[in-house]
């Protein structure tokens, strides 16, 4: 007989996922031991959100669904912040709860909550897995995760179903490919209206992936001279150093990039969703929308054509306008651009700390150029995103849809387990101490992870919030643990930087090990965007 637990490892394995991220209950461990069974490494969290996190990160750079195990109840709930996440910044992710055994509902009520009812809000499906149809069920979820838009599916299956024998008959795994061949649509009307801009942009967002038209998007950059402002999960989708790369914008209501998108006549939306955009969608221009979904939830009112589906085939079509911009436009726009963004100067850093732009600049300075960065979520995620130069893509993970401290760390290990290169996780205080726990997974698996945390002992972004409404500071500052015990209480190598020098030593020194390593920087929040000038 083959249980339910088996079949759902063996569709697992059957797609191509080799790793499941999770932390186990007791009515886990029927399918805890199908997926031993079928050769699927689990990988111990110490808290199930990161396990989602560490899936979705992995789903980014495989190009498969990432795959996470929780408990019910509580294990569950846990996880759900990780899902929330999954939904709003896209990720494909398949989460495997146990559940209650719905015969007992009436009669039972420890560590039961309705988990079909809290995920339906935040999943593109939520089903119980029975023994019928359990193989198509689990394919079916799999695929869903990729299609279109992709996000995370939920699929609960107690204790007692997980060791139920399913029933006979059922069709064979069949892991269809998530992207279909659809038709190549006719571009014609859209290819004459390209052409006829003086100022086009290229905006290219979340939905880039699976599908990493990044050739195709590069090459329609350089024939229509067009800037391509990325949002800040599709940094690195065109080379920083490119010289139409018009930097990144969807941090905050004012981001640079802005200047060149406001003078812009037409704008080719690859990938984009305003899920990632700090404000609401103001920009006049018409727009091209070239995603693998249709232009809604929330629909842009300024899109004047539409192509849903594979976005190469579009993306090579449009290239072929003729096109005729502003002299002014194109490289010289953005090197003009770059020029007022030099000019830009900092204020002094008290003494005995670091500007965060200096910590930057030392790491881009000691770190290969595909080196992936991840960053949690504060003043540090606001303007790394902003200015961290992004060389190829998907070199820097961040929750931007949900903007989910909590993430940085989980990312960097992900990131750190599939290329087997060293990652580097950008944390504020706040998101490191929320995860503290994962430095025993990084050293549990020896992964060339630098956490570097900016100890500015505050939720920066959030006292800067009450800063500029006039607020007392309060609830926002906090005293952070000695680091250096910490660092040696998991067994990592620690450094504590402040000042540039000592901090170059650290970065090349950590680099240089490849060791899980804790690098604790004394900074200064007073020169991140996101900060007021004047501490009242
Ligand atoms: C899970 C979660 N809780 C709360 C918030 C709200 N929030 C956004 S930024 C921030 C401050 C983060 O502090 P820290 O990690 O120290 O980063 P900093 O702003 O100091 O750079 C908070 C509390 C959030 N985004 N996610
Ligand atoms: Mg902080």
């Amino acid at each position: 007989m083959t249980t339910v637990a088996e079949v759902l490892a063996q569709t697992i394995r059957k797609a191509g996922i080799d790793t499941v991220f999770g932390l186990p209950g007791g009515e886990n461990t029927e399918v805890l031991d199908a997926l031993r069974g079928q050769g699927i490494e689990f990988i111990l969290v110490r808290n199930e959100s990161s396990g989602v996190f560490m899936a979705d990160a992995t789903a980014r750079l495989t190009g498969k669904s990432g795959v996470a195990l929780a408990t019910l109840g509580p294990g569950a709930a846990n996880a759900y912040c990780g899902m929330a996440n999954a939904y709003l910044d896209r990720a494909p992710v398949l989460l495997i709860t146990a559940q209650s055994d719905s015969r007992t509902f009436d009669i039972y009520t420890h560590q039961v909550i309705d988990l079909q009812a809290i995920f339906e809000p935040i999943t593109k499906m939520t089903r119980e897995l029975t023994n019928e149809k359990t193989r198509q069920t689990v394919e079916g979820a799999l695929r869903l995760t990729m299609t279109g838009r992709p996000g995370p599916v939920h699929l609960g299956v107690s204790a007692f179903m997980a060791g139920q024998a399913v029933i006979e008959g059922e069709a064979e795994a069949n892991a269809a490919s998530p992207i279909t061949n659809a038709p190549v649509p006719d571009v014609s009307l859209a290819k004459e209206f390209l052409a006829q801009a003086k100022r086009p942009i290229i905006v290219a967002g979340v939905g880039l992936e699976p599908e990493k038209p990044y050739e195709a998007l590069r090459q329609l950059a350089e024939a229509a001279q067009a800037p391509v402002i990325v949002t800040p999960k599709a940094k690195g989708a065109i080379s920083d150093d490119h010289p139409l790369s018009g930097g990144t914008f969807g941090l905050s209501q004012t981001d640079p990039p802005y200047q060149i998108a406001n003078e812009s006549d037409c704008i080719v939306a690859v990938g984009f969703d305003v899920v990632e955009m700090e404000r609401l969608w103001d920009q006049p221009q018409p727009i091209i929308w070239v995603a693998p979904w249709a232009n809604e939830d929330p629909k842009v009112p300024t899109v004047k054509h539409e192509f849903v589906g594979p976005m190469i085939p579009v993306l090579d079509q449009l290239a072929q306008a003729g096109f005729d911009p502003h002299p002014d436009w194109g490289k010289t726009r953005v090197a003009a651009f770059r020029k007022t963004q030099a000019k830009i100067t900092l204020p002094e850093p008290a003494a005995g700390r670091l500007l965060p732009q200096t910590v930057l600049e030392v790491i881009r300075q000691h770190v290969p150029r595909e080196t992936v960065v991840s960053t949690d979520v504060g003043a540090h995620k606001i303007f790394t995103g902003l200015v961290w130069p992004t060389y190829t893509p998907n070199s820097y993970l961040l929750s931007n849809g949900l903007s989910s401290m909590g993430i940085g760390l989980p990312a960097a290990m992900a990131a750190a387990r599939v290329t087997k290169k060293m990652s580097i996780c950008i944390t504020g205080d706040g998101g490191a101490a929320m995860v503290m726990g994962e430095l025993g997974l990084m050293r549990d698996l020896g992964l060339p992870v630098i956490m570097l945390v900016m100890n500015d002992n505050a939720l920066d972004l959030i006292r800067s919030a009450q800063i500029r409404r006039g607020k007392p500071v309060y609830g926002t500052e906090f005293v952070n643990p000695d680091y250096e015990l910490i660092a040696r209480g998991f067994e990592i190598d620690f450094y504590r930087v402040s000042h540039q020098a000592i901090c170059i030593e650290a970065i090349r020194e950590a680099v240089a090990n490849g060791r899980p390593a804790l690098i604790e920087a004394l900074i200064d929040p007073i020169s991140y965007p996101s900060t007021p000038k004047k501490i009242a």
